[in-house]
C-alpha cells in the first residue's frame, strides 16, 4: 500500500471508529449490500417429504398435548434461514396435528393465516363464529384479528400446512395477539354455511359493512376448486410455465384472498413439461394430487402426495408431471408485493 493510500485507509478506520459510538454508519461501504442490483435471497429450495415428516408430526401427539401446546405444529425450517421460523423471509409455514377429540384454544392475532388439509376429514376450524369442517385439500383462511378455534369430532388425526405472515409483521412490528377469554365478547354465532350462502353465490349483500381486506368465504372446498379446474381444463390452453393456475380469489374485490398471502391452485397435465420461470415472490408449493419434479438449477425437486417444497425469490424452475395430471397449490407474499408495486416476473429463461 502507498503511503498515501495507507494514511487514507487509516484516516478512514478511526473516523469509523469515531462515528460508531455516535450510531451513525457510511453508507459508501454497506451499499452493495442494500441496494442489489437483483434479487439474491438467502432462502434455499427444499422439500419436506410427507411420509417423512409425518411420523414427526404424529410423535409429537404422543409427547406433548394441544392443552399444552396451544398448536401442536413442526415450523419447516428453510435451512437458509435456521432458528428464524420461516420458510421464506416473509412467511412461516408449519405442519399442524390435531387429534381425535382435541381442541385448540380459541384466540386472535393480527398475523393473517391459511391452512391447506393434507389429511383427515373430521377436523373444524371455526372463525368469528362461523364453523367449517376442513377436508383433505381445503383451504382455509383466517383474517387478522379474526377469533379462531380448532377440534376433531371424528376418530382419524388432521393434518395441515399452515402458512401465516409472521415474519412480515414481525418486521413491522405490528403484531398483537390475545386468547379468548370467559369475559370476551363472544363473535356472533353463525350457521354453518353462512359465508358461502352469502358470498360465495355470485350473490353479495347490497349494503356491505364487511371488511373487503380478507374475503369473507374462509374455505374454499377442494371439492368445488378441483372440479372447477377439471371442467376448465376442457377448454383452455396450457399455459407454457404453470399448466392451468389460478388464484384464491376474494368475490368482493377479485383480489387475493388475503391481503399479505398470495394463494394459488394449478392443474399440470400428464406429461407437462413446463418452461422456465422466475418471480419476485418465493413460494411455496404442496403436491395435492399426482407426482412430478421441479427442476432448480442443477436440483432435480421429486415430489409426490402432500410433500411441501419452497422456491425462492428470482430463482428459475420449471414443473414437471409424470404419467397423471397433478395438482399442486401455493403460497407466496405475491399479494403484498404487487400492492407494492414490487413484483417482477420473467419466463423462459430470459
Ligand atoms: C396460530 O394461531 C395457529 O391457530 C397455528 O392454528 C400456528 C403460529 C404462530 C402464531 C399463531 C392456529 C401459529 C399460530
Amino acid at each position: 500500500m502507498s503511503e498515501t493510500n495507507y494514511s487514507s485507509s487509516y484516516k478512514r478506520t478511526s473516523f469509523y471508529k469515531q462515528i460508531e459510538k455516535k450510531s451513525l454508519t457510511p453508507l459508501w461501504e454497506v451499499m452493495q449490500d442494500l441496494v442489489l442490483p437483483k434479487p439474491s435471497s438467502p432462502c434455499i429450495p427444499k422439500i419436506w417429504k410427507y411420509d417423512d415428516i409425518r411420523k414427526d408430526i404424529l410423535e409429537a401427539g404422543d409427547i406433548i398435548s394441544t392443552e399444552e401446546a396451544e398448536s401442536r405444529v413442526l415450523i419447516l425450517d428453510n435451512p437458509g434461514l435456521p432458528g428464524t421460523s420461516r420458510i421464506t423471509r416473509s412467511l412461516y409455514a408449519g405442519m399442524q396435528l390435531i387429534l381425535p377429540g382435541e381442541t385448540a384454544r380459541n384466540h386472535r392475532h393480527t398475523q393473517t393465516a391459511l391452512r391447506f388439509v393434507l389429511e383427515g376429514s373430521s377436523a373444524y376450524t371455526t372463525v368469528d363464529g362461523e364453523r367449517t369442517t376442513m377436508k383433505r385439500g381445503d383451504l382455509v383462511i383466517t383474517p387478522s384479528w379474526g377469533w379462531h378455534e380448532h377440534g376433531n369430532d371424528g376418530d382419524h388425526p388432521t393434518i395441515w400446512l399452515d402458512g401465516l405472515d409472521i415474519p412480515l409483521v414481525q418486521f413491522l412490528d405490528a403484531s398483537f395477539a390475545e386468547p379468548y377469554e370467559d369475559n370476551t365478547n363472544p363473535p356472533l354465532p353463525k350457521a354453518d354455511g353462512d359465508s358461502i350462502a352469502r358470498y360465495g353465490s355470485g350473490l353479495a349483500p347490497v349494503d356491505n359493512p364487511s371488511n373487503t381486506l380478507t374475503s369473507p368465504i374462509f374455505n374454499y372446498s377442494y371439492s368445488e376448486t378441483r372440479d372447477a379446474l377439471e371442467k376448465m381444463k376442457r377448454n383452455d390452453k396450457w399455459d407454457a410455465c404453470h399448466g392451468l393456475k389460478m388464484k384464491y380469489a376474494n368475490p368482493l374485490t377479485g383480489d387475493y384472498a388475503m391481503p399479505t398471502i398470495a394463494a394459488f391452485i394449478q392443474l399440470l397435465p400428464s406429461g407437462f413439461m413446463g418452461q422456465k420461470y422466475r418471480s419476485t415472490d418465493s413460494t411455496v408449493f404442496v403436491c395435492v394430487e399426482g407426482e412430478g419434479k421441479t427442476i432448480v438449477n442443477d436440483l432435480e425437486i421429486n415430489w409426490t402426495k402432500n410433500d411441501t417444497f419452497v422456491i425462492p425469490s428470482w430463482v428459475q424452475h420449471s414443473h414437471n408431471s409424470y404419467n397423471s395430471d397433478a395438482v399442486i397449490f401455493s403460497f407466496s407474499d405475491r399479494a403484498i408485493q404487487q400492492k407494492c408495486g414490487l413484483w417482477r416476473e420473467n419466463r423462459y429463461g430470459n
